[in-house]
């Protein structure tokens, strides 16, 4: 501890001080500044080391003697009047007290050290006599039993919550022999996708059915989350794949770890882990899946620690540490990113009773409601810090699209009731319909994009899940619309039919475009892949729900057939680079989404409409189906212990 005021705050000599006769009247000379300087940092040195030996020396009340077999040596009671030496509270006898015992005493303990000390020795030859590998086996296993007994504190069951009504989850055979035959080649090729990705890349986020391997990309992070396990899990309980479903089930209980070093997309990890959990949960009532849901979800949480409670893009799970892409408009977030955690979060509040989830999404709902949109058009970009749009790019297809998807399934996931969600999403696709869509020369409708007050006439596959949209948002549409939406709907279809018909191999290239004399076609090189997209498969479904028109079953073999041609591979199946060459090369992935939609929606196409009826479920945006919450506005929590 120092005095500050004592100190000289620089080398400069100080002026002698006159401190005069009666001051010190014994002292005659003058005493000069410096000495008087040293004096007192004599004395405040003294000082500090009284209140230090005061406040710092350890309290022996407080602190464990180590045991080094001293107790008859060293004695903690003071005792100076047999001539013993007081030693920082322990006594240590000397004259007056019997001399040879003492020596014993000394020789016992020097023996002691000696011993310990070749124990230890001999502990570490031993140590290093085993190999690297070795000895690395015995640290894993520490580490396993610290992470099991961490797990154990972990996975503390929920509450119990009354299950929504889960209708038709075992349903959907066709009567048709025709229909049915489809259905199982949809569901053999579900097989084949899962067996090669059980054998080859289990437990890997993905595969890559050329190579035979694990496969990753950065939205899932560096670790091996065996995301392809999770998304596939309730298209394989539908098809009533159930031993496939118990493998992967038993997968996710045993190594599905978030306490991970990872960055991961908040949005990838919510649709297809969050959404897929919550799905596997519904259909099987198995609790591993809904406390997974929930720890990672807790894990997510940090991402919203923004000035303006807008999520960041990117969040490490275990540090929660966020960042947005460097490439976003100057760092922003994205709206299809952020704009795509109502459904999952709202059934997080439901099972779990806390509100925390539903209040972060319906946050950012009340700031969207506040903001200016230029010409009704919401951009894909804002700012998290300043809270401001980005660059004024609209699209419907990749950074937009299921931001408009949520709002109508807000709605029909609250029963209808969330009425302020679907003001938003009639206001939305209003705008949408005056500034984005329009027809081309060859009479195709098309939704393009808006880049600062001008209109590209390109469509993305993507943007092809819009036709199903507009269909399922027809009931209940402003100015009672409907047969429009769903006339909308089907423009969209028979366009995005188009796009796959007007290809060599009958498979949809990335973007297509709407200029000059290109209809519905890809014209760059790096827009003409097919990487087994959904989008149009799953418009096809919705249409075939709403109209049961023939023709979008027809499509939908049409696609079957092209992909099980063209992507089937004996490892599994694979996207392709040039959907309009006839000798096409692999891009080598076979996508999560492959098995969680692409499969799914074809399978759902071939099947009767009591299976998973559009009354009852409602699917995310990576078409894990959630049951549609009847809570009559009353109180979100479905759980009683939160009340
Ligand atoms: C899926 O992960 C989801 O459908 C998402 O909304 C965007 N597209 C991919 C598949 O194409």
């Amino acid at each position: 501890m120092t005095t500050p005021a004592l100190l000289p705050l620089s080398g400069r000599r100080l002026p002698p001080l006159n401190l005069g006769a009666s001051a010190f009247p014994h002292h005659r000379a003058t005493l000069r500044l410096s000495e008087k300087f040293i004096l007192l940092l004599i004395l405040s040195a003294f000082i500090t080391l009284c209140f230090g030996a005061f406040f710092f020396l350890p309290d022996s009340s407080k602190h464990k003697r180590f045991d080094l077999g001293l107790e008859d040596v060293l004695i903690p009671h003071v005792d100076t009047s047999k001539g013993g030496k007081n030693l920082g509270g322990f006594l240590i006898h000397g004259q007056g007290h019997d001399e040879h015992r003492h020596r014993e005493e000394e020789e016992r303990l020097r023996n002691k050290i000696r011993a310990d000390h070749e124990k230890a020795l001999e502990e570490a030859k031993e140590k290093l006599k085993k190999s690297r590998d070795e000895i690395q086996a015995e640290i894993q296993t520490e580490k396993n039993k610290v992470v099991q007994e961490l797990k154990k504190k972990d996975s503390k069951p929920l509450p119990p919550v009354p299950l929504p009504n889960l209708i038709g989850i075992n349903s959907g055979e066709p009567a048709d022999p025709d229909i049915r035959e489809k259905r199982n080649k949809v569901k053999e090729m579900m097989k084949h996708a899962w067996d090669n990705y059980r054998q080859y890349g289990w437990g890997h986020n993905e595969l890559k059915p050329i190579a035979r391997k694990g496969h990753s990309t950065n939205i899932f992070g560096n670790s091996q989350m065996g995301a392809t396990i999770v998304d596939a899990l309730d298209t394989l309980f539908i098809m009533g794949l159930h031993d496939e479903f118990r493998e992967g089930q038993e997968w996710i209980d045993k190594n599905l770890d978030f306490s991970v070093n990872s960055e991961v997309s908040v949005f990838e990890v919510n649709i297809r882990f969050i959404g897929g959990l919550l799905a596997a949960y519904y259909l099987s009532g198995q609790e591993v899946f809904k406390i997974k849901a929930v720890q990672l979800a807790g894990k997510l949480l940090p991402a919203f620690n923004t000035p303006t409670g807008i999520p960041w893009a990117m969040v490490n799970l275990k540090s929660g540490v966020g960042r947005n892409w460097g490439w976003a408009s100057a760092g922003s977030s994205i709206l299809a990113e952020f704009g795509t955690l109502h459904m999952e979060f709202v059934h997080l509040s439901y099972l779990t009773g806390d509100p925390v989830y539903y209040n972060k999404v319906m946050h950012i709902r009340k700031l969207l409601q506040k903001m200016d949109r230029p010409n009704g058009l919401y951009p894909n970009y804002l700012n998290p810090r300043t809270g401001r749009w980005g660059q004024h790019h609209t699209s419907v297809g990749g950074l937009g699209d299921s931001f408009y998807e949520y709002l109508l399934k807000a709605w029909l996931m609250s029963d209808k009731m969330d009425t302020e969600a679907r003001k938003m999403y009639d206001d939305a696709i209003e705008a949408i319909e005056k500034h984005l869509i329009r027809k081309s020369n060859g009479g195709l409708t098309f939704i393009g994009e808006w880049k600062n007050g001008h209109l590209e006439r390109k469509m993305g596959h993507l943007t092809c899940f819009a036709g199903g949209m507009f269909a399922l948002g027809a009931d209940g549409s402003r100015d009672d619309k409907a047969g429009h939406y769903l006339q909308l709907g089907a423009e969209i279809a028979h366009t995005c039919h188009e796009s796959y018909d007007r290809t060599t191999l009958k498979l949809g290239p990335e973007a297509f475009k709407f200029d000059g004399g290109v209809e519905a076609m890809a014209v760059r090189q790096n827009e003409k892949y097919y990487i087994l997209r959904p989008e149009v498969i799953e418009t096809y479904w919705y249409m075939w729900r709403f109209t049961h028109d023939p023709k979008y079953r027809q499509w939908g073999w049409e696609a079957t057939q092209a992909i099980d041609k063209y992507c089937r591979v004996s490892g599994g199946f694979s996207g392709v680079k040039d959907v309009y060459s006839s000798s096409p090369t692999y891009d080598d992935v076979q996508q999560s989404f492959f098995l969680a939609e692409t499969l799914k929606y074809l399978y759902l196409l071939f099947s009767n409409d009591d299976l998973l009826p559009l009354d009852n479920w409602v699917f995310n945006t990576e078409a894990h189906p959630l049951p549609v919450l009847h809570l009559a506005n009353t109180t979100l929590s479905g759980n009683p212990a939160y009340r």
